[in-house]
């Protein structure tokens, strides 16, 4: 049975690519009856006549999935931040992180609009720079306008499958129309689309880059709430806690109010910043409080 790639979800109709090109396949009943519905990015097996009439048959088992906006097997997730206009938010990179750790996809940092590079901006960004590297993270610069940027981000996103995400208005679909002349990607509208209950469904592509490799056309994650993260495994998204967590006093140390706790003490001593603890103590309030409200 053929074997290929969900590339693109439309009215119903899936886009798999295999090495026969791409066929239109709808999905068997009986995937809807175990309510399992294929996303983008699934490997699937399908049997197809010619080009317009396949049918998906089986899905493999997913590396990982996001649920909003509905894509599998996502390999990297491209956080684009820009120094300026929106000014860069490092409360809502902490948080786009722990959903990327947490859905065990390989983050990759990008500040973006970098040619907006006066004085105040240099500084911040050397210092952002500076922290994320420490903890592992892999920082790049971007501007549309600095080429050699864009061949340095080039690499990291060939032959896998990344998503962008970040806030409207800092540079995704400019990033993408350069890394892939020619399609015309959408501007954002997901501060439009997403207010007042308005329902929209969401329509995700795997974008085939020159080079190999493939991002995916979406906004990036519609939400960001904490759902599905348990306040104990919330450590386990800050990767600059766990060889310290092992020195805590207690096991399963929430590093909150516990006595003896090696990951508070590294914030003392500038092992761990402020900033990071501080969006860390936040999110854990966050989710106790959701518990509490279902
Ligand atoms: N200075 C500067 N402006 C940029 C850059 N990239 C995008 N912009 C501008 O930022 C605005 C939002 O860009 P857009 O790609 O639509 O952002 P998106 O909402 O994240 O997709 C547009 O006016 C772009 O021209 C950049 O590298 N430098
Ligand atoms: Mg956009
Ligand atoms: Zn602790």
């Amino acid at each position: 049975m053929p074997k290929g790639r969900i590339i693109k979800a439309l009215s119903g109709f899936y886009y798999v690519e295999s090495d026969e090109g791409i066929v239109q396949c709808r999905a068997r009943g009986n995937f809807r009856n175990r309510k399992i519905t294929p996303y983008v990015g699934d490997w699937v097996e399908y049997e197809a006549e010619n080009h317009t009439d396949g049918y998906i048959l089986a899905i493999d088992e997913r590396e990982n999935q996001l649920v909003r906006p509905p894509v599998a097997n996502v390999e990297q997730a491209v956080l684009i931040f820009s120094v300026e206009d929106p000014k860069f938010s490092p409360v809502l990179l902490d948080r786009f992180l722990v959903h990327v750790e947490a859905n065990g996809i390989e983050p990759l940092i990008c500040m973006s609009k970098t040619d907006l590079n006066h004085d105040g901006i240099r500084e911040e960004l050397e210092y952002f720079e500076d922290a994320y590297t420490r903890i592992g993270y892999r920082v790049l610069r971007t501007s549309i306008y600095l080429e050699e940027t864009i061949e340095q981000l080039k690499p990291y996103l060939t032959d896998r499958v990344s998503v962008f995400a970040g806030q409207s208005g800092v540079g995704k679909s400019s990033l993408l129309n350069i890394l892939k002349p020619g399609v015309e990607i959408k501007t954002d509208e997901t501060s439009k689309s997403l207010g007042r209950g308005k329902h929209t469904t969401r329509h995700v592509e795997l974008i085939p880059l020159n080079e190999g490799g493939y991002v995916a056309d979406t906004p990036g994650f519609s939400s960001l709430d904490f759902t599905g993260i348990e306040a104990i495994h919330l450590g386990d998204c800050f990767p600059e806690f766990q060889e310290l967590s092992h020195d805590c006093k207690f096991r399963g140390c929430q590093h909150i109010n516990e006595p003896k706790c090696r990951v508070k003490a590294a914030v003392d001593e500038g092992q761990v910043t402020k900033e990071r603890y501080e969006h860390y103590v936040e999110f854990h309030e966050e989710i106790e409080q959701m518990k509490r409200r279902y």
